[in-house]
């Protein structure tokens, strides 16, 4: 398990320039992602993103230390990918579901009616990643996603029980030298996809202080 920590930003061409200048590409793809909770949004209320991207399941939650409290303009997520791990902590976090002992397995999507859990968000992204010449641990992604958003991400990983202060040090660096004022909390594509697709999930979600 890691901790994903990033901060959104929006481009134009000349941070597309800077970012061209500071950093090397190391390539680009397209994944469509669709996300799942159930009806009554019992899990984005919480502020747990589950999806599947290329086959493979994520579930995004709220790590114990919310820097989102503070006025930080970086957001920090465990990435959880094991898919037992991801059918537990969804079951518990649902928790009228039923009492089984049942593996959920990547070929049969039966646990996901079962715990009542529907698709409510899909889209593809293409993004670009780059690294920074001569800095460690930093990916800096453009993505553009297919109903018409983009916005990019200074992004570190640290595993478990690492050095939360020195990633978000890194990202107030790169933001510094990609020219980024920054006084605002910028949209990511799930937060411009709720307000134009889903309207009630994202009216619930503002109000409880989630996006
Ligand atoms: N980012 C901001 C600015 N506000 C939030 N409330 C969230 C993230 C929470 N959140 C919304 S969708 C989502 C999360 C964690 C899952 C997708 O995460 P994201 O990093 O936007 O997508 P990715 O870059 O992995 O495609």
């Amino acid at each position: 398990m890691s901790v994903e920590v990033e901060q959104k930003f929006i481009f134009d061409s000349d941070t597309l320039k800077t970012v061209e200048d500071i950093g090397v590409c190391v390539g680009q793809k397209q994944f469509h992602d669709q996300y799942f909770d159930t009806p009554d949004f019992k899990l984005t209320l919480r502020d747990t993103w589950l999806r599947r991207r290329k086959q493979s399941w994520e579930l995004k939650c709220p790590t114990a230390a919310v820097s989102r409290t503070e006025e930080s303009l970086c957001t920090q997520y465990k990435e959880i990918t094991n898919l037992s791990e991801i059918y537990q902590r969804v079951k518990e976090l649902i928790n009228n579901a039923p009492e089984t002992d049942e593996t959920p397995s990547d070929e049969d999507d039966s646990w996901l009616s079962e715990l009542h859990l529907v698709c409510f968000a899909e889209f593809t992204t293409t993004r670009r990643s780059f690294t920074l010449k001569g800095v460690e641990g930093v990916q800096i992604d453009l993505d553009q996603a297919d109903f018409g958003y983009h916005v990019g991400e200074i992004e570190v990983l640290v595993p478990e029980g690492g050095d939360m202060l020195s990633a978000q040090e890194k990202i107030r660096q790169t933001a510094q030298r990609l020219g980024l004022h920054g006084e605002r909390r910028v949209e990511g594509k799930m937060t411009v996809y709720l307000k134009r697709y889903r309207p009630e999930q994202y009216a619930k979600l503002l109000s409880a202080h989630i996006l």
